[in-house]
Order: C-alpha cells, then sequence, then structure tokens
C-alpha cells in the first residue's frame, strides 16, 4: 500500500472542473495526452489486480488514442483472452481513477481486494503495447512504476497496433495448451498471419496493385515488417504499396488520411493523388479499423467500400465457402451490425444471403459478445472495425471433416486458412485487409465488382450539440429514444413523410454530443430527414 502512495505521488491525477468526472468509455481512458499520466498509473494498479483476480493470467493495456489527433493519448485494458475488459471492472477504473487522493487509490484498492476475494500477493502478469504518439513515453513510465509499486511481473512490448497487443495478450495466456494462439512475439504475429494469408491464396492470383494509407500510424511499420514475411514466389502477383507511413513527424498522424478521414469525409485521402483504378484501403491510427475504396476508371466516381461492405463480402464467401465443405446447415453463421448500418445491407445479407442480423449497441465489446453466440459470427462496424468468430467446433469440423472431393477438400482447407488468418480477439485492419484481398482473388473481383453487389441508401451522419448528452436515453440497440419524453414520436412522424427512411438519435460515447444518423431514397431527402431530426434533439 506505501510503496502504492508513494510512487502515485510521482504521477498525479490532473482535477477536472467540479461536477465533471473521468469516465472509462468505450475505447477506454480517452483525452488530451496531458491529462493521461496519472491516469496511465492508476490504471496500471488496476491491471495488476485484475491479473491477480483471474489467478494471474495476463492482463493487456494499450495506449492509444486511434484515429483521434495527435495531441490526444488513450489507455485501455484488455482481458486474457484479448478481449476488452469487462463491464463490470470498467466500473472500478473509473472510480479508481476519480479517487481524491493517492490514500485513497490504496483504498479502494484494498476495498476492491477484500470484495473480491483477491489476495495482493497473488503473483501478476501485466504486458502493454503504444501507437507512434510521443505522448506513449510519458504514459508508459507511469504504467510501469504502478506495475513496480503493485509487485507485478510486466512486459513491454513498445511500439504495437492495437490488434497485435490483442493477438500478445490471448498468446500468452495459452502458451503451451491446446488452443495456443501462436507464438508469444511480434514475430509470432507475422508468421502466423503470413502463413495462413499463402494457405488461402493458393492457386489464386493477387489482384494487381493494392495502395495501402497507414495514417502516418503505427500500421505503417507493422505492415512493411509484415511484408517481409511473404516471400514473393508464395503469393502469385502480390503488390503491396504502402503510403503515408511517416511515423517519424507525429503531427501529421491521422491528418487528412486513414480510415476515419475516408469514411467520414467519404472521399480519398488528398495525398497521394488516387489514381484511377488502384484498388485503394485505409487504416487508421492504431490499425484496428479498415476502409476500401477507388475511383471507378470508367465512369471516374469514388466508392467506398466500409464495414457493412466487408461484412457482407465475409459472409458471402464464408457462406459459400461452407456450401462447398458440406458444413451449411451445422455451423450456424449469422452477422452482426449496429444501427448505423446502412439498410441495404442489411437486407443484402438477410434476403440475399439468408442469413440472420442482429443489432446490438455501438462499440466493439457489443458486436463481439453476441457474435460468440454463432459458430461463424461476423461482426462490422460501418467505421470499419471488425472480425470473423468461429468457434472451437467451427474450427474443429474444418480441420477433422473427411472431404468426398477436391472442391471439399480446397473449400475445407481455405475455412481453416481464414480461421488463422482472422484475428480472432478484435478487430484487425492488417487481418481484415488480407482477408479482403483473399476473397477478391478467390472470386476473381474488382472493387467494381465487389460495389456492385448491392447499392448503399443514402445516407447522412450528423452531430448535434446538446447541453447534456446523458438525457438521451435509448433503447432497442440505440434505435429508439426512451427519454426525453416525445422526442421519438416526433422523430417516427418525421421519418413517415420520407420514402424508404429511417433514422435515430443516440448519445455519443466518445464525446459531448450526440448523434443523428438518417437514411433515405435520396441524397437530398436523408440530409433533409437528418436536419429535421438534428432539429427535435437540439
Ligand atoms: C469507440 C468504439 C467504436 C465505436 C465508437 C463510437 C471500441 C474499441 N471503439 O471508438 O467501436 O464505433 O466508439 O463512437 O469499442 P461514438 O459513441 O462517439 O459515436
Ligand atoms: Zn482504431
Amino acid at each position: 500500500g506505501d510503496d502504492i502512495v508513494a510512487a502515485s505521488k510521482k504521477h498525479p491525477i490532473v482535477p477536472l472542473e467540479k461536477g465533471q468526472r473521468y469516465s472509462y468509455g468505450t475505447a477506454g481512458f480517452r483525452m488530451k495526452a496531458d491529462l493521461l499520466e496519472g491516469i496511465a498509473f492508476r490504471v496500471g494498479v488496476l491491471a495488476a489486480l485484475r491479473s491477480r483476480s483471474l489467478g494471474g493470467q495476463a492482463i493487456g493495456v494499450m495506449i492509444t488514442a486511434s484515429h483521434n489527433p495527435a495531441v490526444d493519448n488513450g489507455v485501455k485494458i484488455v482481458d486474457p483472452m484479448g478481449e476488452m475488459l469487462e463491464q463490470e471492472w470498467e466500473r472500478y477504473a473509473t472510480a479508481f481513477v476519480n479517487a481524491g487522493s493517492d490514500e485513497e487509490v490504496v483504498k479502494i484498492y484494498k476495498t476492491l481486494a477484500t470484495d473480491l476475494k483477491i489476495n495482493v500477493k497473488d503473483p501478476a502478469k501485466v504486458i502493454f503495447g503504444r501507437d507512434t504518439r510521443p505522448s506513449g513515453h510519458t504514459l508508459v513510465t507511469a504504467l510501469k512504476a504502478a506495475l513496480v509499486a503493485s509487485q507485478s511481473e510486466y512486459v513491454d512490448y513498445k511500439i504495437l497496433t492495437t490488434p497485435q497487443l490483442h493477438y500478445l495478450v490471448r498468446a500468452t495466456n495459452t502458451e503451451g495448451s491446446p488452443v495456443s494462439y501462436g507464438k508469444v512475439s511480434e514475430v509470432g504475429y507475422y508468421e502466423k498471419l503470413a502463413d495462413a494469408f499463402i494457405r488461402a491464396m493458393k492457386g489464386k492470383k493477387f489482384g494487381g496493385t493494392l495502395s495501402v494509407d497507414c495514417a502516418n500510424g503505427v500500421g505503417g511499420p507493422k505492415l512493411s515488417e509484415f511484408l517481409k514475411y511473404i516471400p514473393k514466389d508464395k503469393v502469385n502477383g502480390i503488390d503491396v504499396k504502402v503510403v503515408n507511413d511517416d511515423v517519424l513527424r507525429p503531427e501529421i498522424l491521422n491528418l487528412d488520411c486513414g480510415a476515419d478521414f475516408v469514411k467520414t469525409k467519404q472521399r480519398a485521402p488528398p495525398i497521394p493523388k488516387l489514381v484511377p483504378g488502384l484498388r485503394s484501403c485505409s487504416l487508421d491510427g492504431d490499425a484496428d479499423r479498415l476502409m476500401y475504396y477507388w475511383v471507378d476508371p470508367d465512369t471516374s466516381s469514388f466508392a467506398m467500400l466500409d464495414g457493412d461492405r466487408i461484412s457482407s463480402l465475409a459472409a458471402s464467401f464464408i457462406g459459400d465457402l461452407l456450401e462447398s465443405a458440406g458444413l451449411r446447415d451445422e455451423l450456424r453463421t449469422g452477422v452482426v451490425q449496429t444501427a448505423y448500418a446502412n439498410g441495404a445491407s442489411t437486407n443484402y445479407i438477410t434476403q440475399h444471403l439468408k442469413l440472420p442480423v442482429i443489432c446490438t449497441p455501438t462499440g466493439v465489446k457489443h458486436l463481439h459478445h453476441v457474435a460468440q453466440g454463432f459458430d461463424i459470427g461476423v461482426y462490422f462496424e460501418a467505421n470499419g472495425h471488425g472480425t470473423v468468430l468461429f468457434s472451437p467446433y467451427a474450427i474443429a469440423a474444418f480441420k477433422e471433416t473427411e472431404p468426398q472431393s477436391p472442391a471439399q477438400k480446397d473449400a475445407l482447407a481455405t475455412l481453416a486458412a481464414l480461421g488463422d488468418l482472422i484475428n480472432q480477439t478484435v478487430g484487425d485492419a492488417i487481418s481484415d485487409m488480407l482477408l479482403v484481398e483473399v476473397i477478391l482473388a478467390h472470386k476473381n473481383w474488382t472493387l467494381r465488382d465487389w460495389a456492385m453487389t448491392y447499392a448503399d441508401l443514402p445516407n447522412r451522419l450528423v452531430r448535434v450539440e446538446v447541453g447534456n448528452k446523458d438525457v438521451f436515453r435509448t433503447t432497442d440497440a440505440e434505435r429508439r429514444l426512451l427519454h426525453p419524453d416525445g422526442a421519438q414520436e416526433e422523430i417516427d412522424n418525421e421519418v413517415k413523410k420520407f420514402k424508404d427512411a429511417r433514422s435515430f438519435a443516440r448519445a455519443s460515447g466518445t464525446e459531448n454530443a450526440c448523434r443523428v444518423y438518417a437514411e433515405a431514397a435520396t441524397r437530398s431527402e436523408a440530409s433533409e430527414l437528418a436536419d429535421r431530426v438534428a432539429l427535435i434533439i437540439q
């Protein structure tokens, strides 16, 4: 206890204005980096306690602010199987960080330990990484100090993508077991992905050049490193151009580039100038989101393929493979989306692919949890974050089914390769990108073919400044407002006036504002509807 108090004093919390509290949100603690040092310390103390509460399994801490500006940073905790921190512990994290004094931190620590029957002398292990933000140094120093004071073992993995840290947490905790997730090293991550990619691409051709915008973040050097693990003769025609990968000028991180820029601006980054016909994609600042796009050389129009598109592409491909593998009826496949999913994608998945779709509230942990209920659960947020989860039963079926024909054998081998290629812990832009490339190669598709599977409904997203966002309470996976009274009826009345329309309002989980989403038959109607709903909640 005394050690923690003494160390804590060296990494003070910045007091907030009266009435305000720090809160462990959908992305952990995220804000201007100069507010985070004390938070990183307290998160370290909590992570050690969490590890002790789980028999000394390794807990992860990732320091990143993803797609946010370079001056921001963030701290979040990763649970033993590479999942997001359990909800109950988010509350503890919030309590820790808002404790009024260093002594109070220790008091909460001891109370928690007693209540949860945790022996604070038991072994603990915490592993951590950070993105390329320079402020990460200070935060790591505070985090290490906390781990030393809490007598926790730790491994500093230095600079990593967020999904790499998730991989390492799971690999650490499954090492040497029958469900080992891979070698416990960054190299192990590359080897696993490269091997799976080569297997999945067997006999197929990489379709021309792929240009990857890395948001000038950690994805740049990591993708370049990964590519060294793919011998040119192992993947026919592989040609990947890594762009916006300058991590030496921190101020250009996420600046006019990256997946979030592409999704919100609905256009390509201005640099490098997009060559018509060039297949392109963008990662975000910590490489867990992915957007594809191109300029159609025939029509000169820009087309973006977002998370909904990746989701429907993956679901359709896996559905076909299951069919060929004779496992379609054996393995329950489903798709998980949020209210932001374009209505056209939901229709395509339910009507054309004939797969169930479940809608959850925004935030990866919600989607992930529901996807685990299927043998094969495909989940993506429209913003490009997502993955495909395979149950142990599905993995066993890919490996153990006796093929009766060469086609069935191929399908089973491809499915097994996908099980290794797709990050099972969290959305991973590099892994997702390789998945998309595998599918396009198997289907022999260009981005035009992909974009033609269905037409997106025109849509608009607006951010609305409100006095107090917390009065906006929702139900039905954020699609309907419960409060303020009468607001939902007013929204319904507006929606009724438009064709093929849908709209909802929800409080942001990451900013002090509300978001309004609207879609309708035409661009101008979607816009008009969004404006009217914004007026209702203002
Ligand atoms: C966080 C979430 C992301 C979600 C976004 C919504 C994780 C790891 N990240 O970034 O999934 O789309 O919040 O932000 O869960 P909003 O609540 O401000 O709209
Ligand atoms: Zn991210």
